[in-house]
């Protein structure tokens, strides 16, 4: 994991998964955060077989300048919930799918949370989803980045009517 100290200079969001055999999925978060210009930190954190890790992580995300965390795991994915029950941070959640079930069991354990306890839940392997609405969030108070994400959506419609004036030609 790439740890920072506190600064201004340090990583925006936490891009964390519960196994490196998640990276395949959850590297398009990575990308879209990368694409805005968001630093981010990445490593794994296993909710099951490192839980201390887990809650020491959630527990100094916001005062190591941490904004946002995204968490993606498959199976029985406890890492963003419980992640989310340690931090006063929002917390995206992205399920991964595993050779089992079809990524079913992965959502199911994300989004369920009890009330109080959030989860944004992202569709399965939707990380690149989480990456957006992670830059969505810090957008809200930072204008630079709105006006990224307006002309960013404004691209996302140009390309809709390219494709739809291509087969009218
Ligand atoms: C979950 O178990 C991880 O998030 C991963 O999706 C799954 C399998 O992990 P490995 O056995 O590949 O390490 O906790």
């Amino acid at each position: 994991m790439c740890t920072v100290s506190e600064n201004s200079n340090g990583p925006r969001v936490g891009l964390i998964m519960g196994s490196d055999s998640d990276w395949p999925t959850m590297e398009a978060a990575a990308v879209a955060l990368a694409e805005f210009g968001v630093r981010f930190e990445v490593g794994v954190v296993s909710a099951h077989r490192t839980p201390q890790r887990m809650l020491d992580y959630a527990a100094d995300a916001a005062g190591r300048g941490l904004s946002v965390i995204i968490a993606g795991a498959g199976g029985a994915a406890h890492l963003p919930g419980m992640v989310a029950s340690a931090t006063p941070l929002p917390v995206i959640g992205v399920p991964v799918p595993l050779k089992y079930l079809d990524g079913m069991d992965s959502l199911l354990s994300i989004v369920q949370m009890p009330a109080g306890v959030p989860v944004a839940t992202v569709s399965i392997g939707g990380a690149r989803n989480a990456g957006l609405l992670a830059v969505r969030i810090l957008a809200a108070s930072d204008p630079a980045l709105r006006a990224r994400m307006e002309r960013f959506q404004a691209d996302l419609s140009d390309m809709v009517l390219a494709k739809d004036q291509a087969l009218q030609d």
